[in-house]
């Protein structure tokens, strides 16, 4: 294999692999290529956002730049393990991520446990390189690999009652010490409207940067959500159930005036106990506007028309 002498190993990042990979990519045509690349438009010409990552010259469609594979993999909240954000990685290390399967069930005509094997053939792997902003008031750039929510749906063909989704992470406190925690209704449990399921920019991801997702950031299976807070993005999903009724998710369990089932990214919102206005951009100096609804406001906005966004918090 050629090798260019002037890069030292020290200088071959996670994201210069991908880069690589994905320019090629590029370059044959490949099958799924287009796909990966129609998701975002990456430009490299826009100079508008801080140049946090030199090196990265993957970008979102506002043209922040991604945040790099060691930010995205060392600061973490998954409570199931820890709830200290930076020892996750560890934490999550060993976790069992096969055999898994996805039970999708409730108000379907077509109820199905898929291997995880099963999902990964079945469905094209796309790029989305999508903003997570979490309620604490941090963010991050994140290249994700997985598909549309709504393709998996289709096979399991909802019924015309169906309104909701819920979402459920695995149960199993010998492995996730953090469930043995009483003060959360474990396990993990999250919702969205089926119009939100639906729409283009929900995805199950399976990687990010061209590797397999890691387990700190939900491995094998996590939803991504990007222009909800970063809790409704749950991770480590084992069962997916279409229903008639709102699911109670853990955070509106644990702390209802605080969380509720909607979740939107809303700067003109505060949390009760702090601000959202503005948010700390893993890997820059000082804080920038929050966006509503992320930034994703004109694709989503439409789903809330007339709804009271401070009443459904
Ligand atoms: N099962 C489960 N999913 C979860 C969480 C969790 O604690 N458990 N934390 C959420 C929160 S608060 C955020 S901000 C994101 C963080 O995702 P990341 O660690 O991949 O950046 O995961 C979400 N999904
Ligand atoms: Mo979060």
């Amino acid at each position: 294999m050629y090798r260019d002498p002037t890069i030292r190993s020290s200088d071959i990042t996670p994201e210069s692999v991908y880069l690589n990979r994905r320019t090629f990519l590029r370059g044959l045509g490949a099958l799924g290529a287009a796909a990966l690349l129609s998701a975002c438009g990456v430009n490299a010409s826009d100079t508008r956002s801080n140049q946090s990552a030199p090196t990265n010259t993957l970008r979102d469609e506002l043209g922040d730049p991604a945040n790099t594979f060691e930010q995205i993999t060392t600061y973490n909240n998954f409570y199931e393990f820890t709830t200290n954000k930076e020892d996750v990685a560890r934490r999550a290390a060993n976790f069992v991520t096969k055999p898994w399967t996805v039970e999708v069930t409730g108000m379907v005509h077509q109820p199905r446990i898929f291997a995880i094997e099963d999902i990964l053939q079945m469905f094209d792997q796309e790029e989305r390189i999508y903003r997570l902003r979490c309620v604490e008031g941090w963010s991050m750039v994140i290249p994700w690999q997985g598909f549309p929510l709504h393709k998996l749906l289709a096979i399991v063909e909802p019924t015309a009652h169906a309104q909701y989704v819920r979402f459920e992470t695995l149960y199993d406190p010998d492995q996730m010490p953090g469930q043995r925690d009483r003060y959360f209704p474990w396990p993990y449990v999250e919702g969205l409207r089926l119009d939100e399921a639906m729409h283009d920019l929900t995805i199950l991801s399976t990687g990010l940067y061209g590797r397999t997702l890691l387990p700190q950031n939900g491995a094998p299976l996590r939803l991504v959500v990007p222009w909800k807070y970063g809790f409704k993005s749950i991770k480590s999903i084992v069962k997916i159930e279409l229903t008639d009724t709102m699911p109670v998710s853990l955070w509106m369990a644990v702390a209802p005036h605080e969380y509720g089932f909607y979740a939107n990214v809303n700067p003109d919102v505060p949390h009760p106990r702090w601000s959202q206005a503005t948010e700390r951009r893993i890997g820059e100096l000082g804080r920038r506007k929050t966006l509503p609804f992320n930034g994703y406001a004109e694709q989503v906005a439409a789903l809330y028309a007339g709804m009271d966004l401070r009443q459904n918090y």
